[in-house]
């Protein structure tokens, strides 16, 4: 049983080592914040993806922490449950909001998981004790600065390469890095930055050889997605627009895509992410593991989901080392050669780094029942 004592609410800021520009901003820090869950003696954590501003999808970190405080955590503190899932369930009646329900979930899966004393990916059903990354890079001032991060994560071994795209940077940087590296796995990601009206510039990208073109359509959209699906040649992966295990079937049963970004936070956590990955291995579409520049507790948790069999492209999911001159977990996450080890201890195998995060908090909050 699952049995929930107490939980903290924890926002630290971790400095950005590299600046990350997408079609909707330039990030050059993380707010990040945290969620540990005390109970059967052990604790459990997990990360909130939402941001600051809702730019990515439309929550945000302060609705997160208001939701969490008055409306979640009290439904869930003092009580037993069976498992996450029955967990999850006491959330169950409350729409949208899946990154804030995913913090509870995520963070009673670790818990459990520790409880259990088997490493969260095994107790989901996956396999890989490693699981092949690429890497996710932003966009660049110029076709020469674009080559040469590349350059430098190819040599680091990473297995795919996604750049970021917006109208007016999109054909020159793959055309660059396409020429200086013709047997890469190569990606773009616009961010939604796209209407149907481009569909001209889109198309042109399907002769670069890109495994895929990411989310290019608006953040809630299916249907257009099906449209351009039809008019150009790469395939489409959904990140922003699949929220749910419905959105996935929906989304290709009418060819909107061919391939699914799984985030697990963006869905409502480990065991719908589960249901999106089950759903669309029905489907003969693969599906990759997804990142929100996450510190170690997040990237944990999204290396553990991606030991499941249909994570068959490399996931977004690179070393922590990248980020941040330090992280918030006591252990490192380094890829060596393109493949990220499965931390091996129960749960997500890594821990809190106290003394750093009791330094740096700007909330840390206590809740009991
Ligand atoms: O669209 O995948 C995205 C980061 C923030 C918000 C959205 C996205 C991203 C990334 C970064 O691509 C992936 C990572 O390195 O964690
Ligand atoms: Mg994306």
């Amino acid at each position: 049983m699952l049995k929930i004592e107490s939980a903290e609410v924890i926002i630290v800021r971790l400095p950005l080592k590299f600046r990350f520009e997408t079609s909707f901003g330039v990030q050059t820090e993380k707010v990040v914040p945290l969620l540990v869950l005390h109970g059967n003696g052990l604790e459990g954590v997990a990360e909130g993806t939402m941001e600051a501003a809702p730019m990515y999808r439309e929550e945000t970190i302060t609705g997160a922490l208001h939701l969490l405080k008055a409306v979640f955590l009290p439904r869930i503190l003092g009580k037993t449950f069976a498992n996450p899932e029955a967990l999850y369930d006491a959330l169950g009646d409350f729409r949208g909001n899946k990154m804030a329900r995913a913090m509870v979930e995520m963070a009673a899966w670790d818990l459990w998981a520790r409880t259990l004393e088997v490493p969260l990916g095994q107790l989901l059903g996956g396999r890989k004790e490693r699981v092949e990354v690429g890497v996710s890079l932003g966009i660049q001032s110029d076709e020469q600065a674009t080559v040469d991060i590349v350059r430098r994560h190819v040599e680091q071994g990473y297995r795919r390469i996604k750049l970021k795209i917006k109208p007016g940077w999109d054909i020159q940087p793959v055309r660059a890095a396409r020429e200086a590296f013709p047997d890469i796995k190569l990606t773009v990601d616009a961010n939604s930055a796209y209407t149907l009206a481009d569909t001209g510039r889109l198309r042109a990208l399907d002769e670069y050889d890109l495994v895929y073109i990411e989310q290019p359509l608006a953040w809630d959209d299916l249907p257009d997605h099906a449209e351009l699906q039809k008019r150009i040649r790469t395939p489409l992966c959904l990140d922003e627009s699949v929220t749910s295990p419905q959105d996935a079937r929906k989304a290709l049963a009418m060819h909107a895509g061919g391939v699914i970004n799984l985030k697990v936070s963006r869905v409502g956590g480990h065991a719908e992410a589960r249901r999106v990955h089950d759903i669309a291995a029905s489907f003969g579409a693969p599906v990759w593991c997804g990142g929100m520049l996450e510190s170690g507790i997040g990237r944990a948790h999204n290396i553990h989901l991606s030991t499941l069999p249909n994570f068959k492209l490399p996931g977004d999911t690179s070393s922590a080392s990248r980020y941040w001159e330090q992280d918030i977990i006591n252990e490192p996450l380094e890829a060596a050669d393109g493949l990220m080890p499965v931390p091996s201890g129960p749960g997500t195998g890594v821990s809190l780094n106290r003394e750093f995060i009791a330094r740096i908090a700007e909330l840390h909050e206590e809740q009991h029942a």
